[in-house]
This record gives C-alpha cells, structure tokens and sequence, in this order.
C-alpha cells in the first residue's frame, strides 16, 4: 500500500511537470509572437532616414572621388609642363634660343585661324626638319583644336597640320617666348562653363615686382581643371599666386 502510494505519487508529480512544462513553452510562444508582431515592419520616418543616410553617403563617396580624379589630372598636367621645359631647355642648347612663339619665325603661316599661335610654333620647332634634339615620342601626346594646317609643311610629321601640346583637360597649353611678352595671343580652349571659346592671353606679370614672371626665358601655362586662364587652379612652370 505504501509502494503503490509511492508510484501513484510520481507519476502524479511527473503529470504536473509536463503540465507546468507544456504551459511555459506556450508563454515562449506568445511573447515569441508577440515580439515577432512588434516589429513587423519599418516605420515612414525610419525608412526616410535611411535613405538620407544613403543619400549622404554616396554624395561624400563621389565628391571624394571628383577630389581624387582631379588631383590626378592637375599632377598630370604639372608632370607634362615639366617634360616641356626639358624639350624647351635642350632646344636651347642645340639652337642657342628657346623655342619660338610665333610662326613668323619659323617662316610659315596658318591657313586657318590665328589661334593657339604659341604653342603651334613650339610643336613645330621640335619636329621641324632635321631637328635632333628631345620631343614626344608619340604624336598621340599632340592636339589640332583649331584644326588648322600651315600653307606649307616644313614638320617630320608629313602634313602641314598645326598640332599643340594639350594638358589632361584636352585644352592647348599656352607657350609664349620672353620675346613676344608684350603681343596678345588667342587660345582656343574649353571653360568648364562657357564651352569652347576663344580667349585672348598674354604673359603674366608678378603683381609685386610688376616685372613678368620667367622674364628672360619662357612661359607655359595650362588653364587647368576650370578652363579658364589666370586664375588659382592654373598650372604653370611659374608660381601664378606669387606675391
Ligand atoms: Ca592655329
Ligand atoms: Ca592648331
Ligand atoms: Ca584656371
């Protein structure tokens, strides 16, 4: 009597803990649910800052990115100056005289318009006939903006067309012998804002000293990322901002 008393006992305790057991896995459940229901979706607000979030981010990244792609070209353009004041400083050697700024001295004239006039005539000082000394290796290094030709070809390139050294923007490089400081040039070059145009230029002079800058030798100057001669972002073999 007393055995059975006992084994009526733990099946009866064994009933309750499987009873207690099925009720607390039904309140997981609940608050499982309940929890699940609470967070059925994002609110309007929470969506909207997301996306603004998102927004913020790709405008950094691609500024970021316009920042670096533009230092990359200014670097460019400072790199292809310097290999022009090496083609400048080596045609003097050879010939005793920086390369001309203008055509009349290399005894040719333009067919086309009078523009980008220095630069022509440093191209074609460097690859007139019978001139040894360094230059581009490769005439993919050289531009015709204008797209004008010379009445006469007196270049190793087999043509008479009067090509210009451009700088990473695809823009003539401007080059002016100390000689011709003083004359106006016209440079057909593209402004980031206006488009293609043509801008007259003339040596730059130091706004302390009032003397120009490179005075006895040459200038070269690339409008730089803005397309636009004479300001701060131009890049040239003189400091521009000097004072
Ligand atoms: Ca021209
Ligand atoms: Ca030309
Ligand atoms: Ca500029």
């Amino acid at each position: 009597m007393g055995q059975a008393t006992t084994q009526q006992c733990l099946v009866a305790e064994d009933v309750v803990r499987e009873a207690a057991g099925s009720a607390v896995n039904e309140q997981i459940e609940e608050v499982e649910l309940t929890a699940m229901s609470g967070r059925g979706g994002f609110s309007l607000i929470e969506i909207l800052v997301v996306i603004t979030i998102i927004g913020l981010l790709i405008a950094l990244s691609t500024g970021a990115y316009s920042t670096w792609i533009e230092r990359g070209e200014v670097h460019k353009t400072e790199n292809i100056i310097n290999n022009l004041k090496v083609f400048a400083e080596e045609y003097c050697n050879l010939t005793g005289d920086f390369p001309p700024s203008t055509l009349d001295e290399l005894g040719v004239i333009s067919r086309g318009d009078a523009a980008n006039e220095g630069v022509e005539a440093f191209v074609l000082a460097l690859y007139k006939q019978g001139y040894t000394g360094p230059r581009p290796s490769s005439e993919s290094e050289l531009i015709n903006s204008d797209e004008d030709s010379a009445d006469r070809n007196i270049s190793e390139f087999g043509n008479p067309v009067l090509l210009e050294f451009q700088d990473a923007w695809a823009n003539p490089i401007v080059y002016i012998n100390c000689r011709d400081y003083a004359k106006t040039y016209t440079y057909l070059i593209e402004d980031r804002e206006m488009g293609q145009e043509f801008v007259e230029i003339r040596a730059f002079k130091n706004p302390v000293t009032g003397s120009y800058f490179n005075h006895d030798s040459y200038q070269i100057i690339s409008a730089g990322p803005d397309g636009v001669i004479g300001d701060e972002d131009d890049v040239a073999n003189f400091n521009m901002q000097q004072e």
